[in-house]
């Protein structure tokens, strides 16, 4: 973008604001963001980049400028992260490690440590509540951030705050991020994978429909690959199809998800950020009066207990990741199996079908005298049963 006379701009070296030009008129840097709204905007999406590598590469500096892969190396591993020098090459998160290393032989590869980069996480969302309670985080290296007036910790511009915010991360934990400073949760996403990495991007509102318009359904939150080919086979291919549709025939169509549908493909998204619920896990188990074999009773009790776990949820305003069942059988032994969910989900039959076959799997004939059923990895609301109509 060129800059006029009187863009509002901001140096994301020396985080100062000034009013026009291409370089920063204080400390002459060339890396500076301009943009009509840039001052105006107060949500933002946070991502780090390579984020595993980049921890790795923090550790070993003599590995800066090689090609780094963070996986279990051998034969059946995947890649966790590349970083943006192998990624020239071609390797990317979940290829399989031999494609990856046939297309970046003299990678270095790394096995991942998450107990490490747990640690980092927690570095970086202490420097986020510096700027503002009102974050939330949607894995260990991504976040949304409310920045408006009423909420922020410092009287600033939120785009002074982002800037400020990466280049604390950088000096104080080591790893470049990637921002996105929008009106809503979704355009800041959407803006934060834009210029990858170290990138600054911003999506004002006056231009969203506009760069929404030619890109993909599948872009927008909720649509996953099912929707989009039931979409795409309705006639609905790229944003802009969506927005050539009136409300009323998209909720036609497409019932409650239509009008979903019809907000976003405007860049319209109102979903609040919600910070980290305290609570780590939500379950419930039974005792039988007298012991159990049969997957039949065993499946009866699991359903109870899912919709007493769904309704606690609901109350707790959490939903969960990952479900744990929990069996103990007549001599005490007690087994638990965990599943990670597609999605966090705080509805009882999302739980219930999850957890069949786990319990499937154990009805072997042994007897059981309890059954538990619950989740854990507790994410905001906002986050669960994204509405994939047709998945
Ligand atoms: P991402 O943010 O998706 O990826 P990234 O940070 O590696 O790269 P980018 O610059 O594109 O954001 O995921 C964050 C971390 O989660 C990543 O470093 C490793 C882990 N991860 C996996 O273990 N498997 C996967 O398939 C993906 C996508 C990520
Ligand atoms: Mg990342």
């Amino acid at each position: 973008m060129g800059y006029d006379q009187t863009m509002p701009s901001l140096c994301l070296d020396c985080c100062k604001p000034f009013k026009s030009g291409a370089d920063c008129p204080r400390c002459g840097s060339a890396r500076v963001v301009g943009h009509p709204e840039l001052f105006d905007l107060t949500v933002a999406h946070m991502d780090c980049d390579a984020f595993y590598a980049s921890v790795e590469k923090r550790d070993r500096p003599e590995l800066a400028d090689r090609p780094v892969i963070v996986g279990h190396p051998g034969g059946r591993g995947v890649v966790t992260t590349a970083c943006y020098v192998a990624r020239k090459f071609g390797p990317r998160s979940a290829m399989p490690m031999f494609k990856a290393l046939e297309l970046c032989p003299h990678a270095v590869v790394i096995p991942p440590d998450i107990a490490k980069y747990a640690q980092v996480s927690a570095q970086i969302r202490a420097l986020l509540a510096k700027a503002t309670p009102i974050f939330e985080p949607l894995s260990l290296d991504e976040a949304y951030l409310d920045l408006s007036p009423g909420v922020r910790l410092v009287d600033k511009p939120a785009a002074i705050l982002l800037a400020r915010l990466a280049r604390a991360v950088e000096t104080r934990v080591g790893i470049t991020i990637s921002v996105g400073l929008s009106a809503n949760k979704f355009l800041a996403k959407l803006a934060s994978d834009r210029n990858k990495p170290r990138g600054f991007t911003v999506i004002g509102r006056a231009e969203a429909a506009g760069q929404l318009a030619p890109l993909p359904v599948s872009t927008l939150f909720g649509v996953g690959r099912a929707t989009a080919s039931r979409l795409e086979a309705a006639g609905f291919s790229t944003i802009a199809d969506l927005q050539d549709a009136s409300e009323a025939d998209l909720i036609a169509r497409f019932g409650r998800f239509g009008r979903a549908l019809h907000q976003m493909a405007r860049g319209e998204d109102s979903r609040a950020i919600t910070p980290d619920r305290p609570a780590k896990s939500v379950s419930r188990e039974t005792t039988f009066a007298r012991d159990v074999r049969d997957f039949a009773p065993l499946a009866q009790a699991l359903d109870l207990l899912a919709a007493k776990v769904a309704a606690r949820l609901l109350r707790d305003e959490v939903a969960g990741s990952t479900l744990v069942m929990k069996l103990k059988t007549a001599d005490f032994k007690v087994l638990t199996r965990n599943h990670k969910l597609p999605a966090p989900t705080q509805r009882a039959e999302v739980i219930a079908a999850a957890a069949r076959p786990l319990l499937a799997r154990e009805t072997d004939g042994r007897a059981f005298r309890l059954i538990g059923v619950g989740v854990t990895d507790l994410a905001p609301p906002s986050e669960a049963d994204p509405p994939d109509l047709f998945g």
